[in-house]
């Protein structure tokens, strides 16, 4: 692993906050939409930078649907790091589950964005009671870009700890 620069690689479901988390983090960062195929499906991913005190960070996005798992392999190759976003307005869906428990089985350092906690019907500890077992665990709301930036500031600190 090079020691200056970090590759973090964020998951979660489609309408999760993905895309709003890496433009508050990067708002120069890239959504970008690509045909994959001879089938008209389209692949959305998002990529931006950052600076935590002297880490360069590269942030990837990867597709939400449970079909774009090709998609998200690709992704993945390399990654230092995850963040998992998850909608704490709504119960944690199943593919939500399945990503937590793959990336808690892989020796991949792994933070837990609970995203939208503005939103008031929010209930950022029904997620902790579905995903436990990580203590990395970060409380949002992503269209404020400072909580989203002081978030991955601690993530990075967290896991710069344990490197
Ligand atoms: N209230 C609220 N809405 C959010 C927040 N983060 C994202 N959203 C909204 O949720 C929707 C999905 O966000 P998006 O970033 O596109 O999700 P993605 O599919 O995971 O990339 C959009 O309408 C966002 O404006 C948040 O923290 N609070
Ligand atoms: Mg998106």
């Amino acid at each position: 692993m090079d020691s200056s620069r970090l590759k973090i690689v964020v998951f979660g479901s489609f309408h999760a906050g993905k895309s709003t988390f890496i433009h508050a983090i990067d708002p120069a960062s890239r959504h970008i939409e690509a045909e994959c195929g001879e089938t008209t499906t389209t692949v959305a991913l998002d990529y931006g930078r950052a600076m935590v005190n002297d880490l360069h960070i590269h942030l990837y996005g990867t597709p939400g649907q449970e079909r774009f798992e090709f998609a998200r392999k690709i992704i993945m190759q390399g990654m230092d790091a995850a963040l998992l976003m998850v909608d704490c307005t709504c119960a944690v869906d199943a593919f939500t589950k399945d990503i937590y428990h793959d990336l808690m089985d892989s020796q991949i350092p792994l933070g837990l964005v609970l995203n939208k906690c503005d939103v008031t019907e929010s209930c950022p500890a029904m997620v902790r009671r579905e995903l436990p077992g990580n203590t990395n665990i970060y409380e949002i709301s992503a269209k404020d870009p400072s909580s989203a930036r002081e978030a991955l500031g601690r993530f990075v600190e967290d896991i710069a700890k344990n490197r």
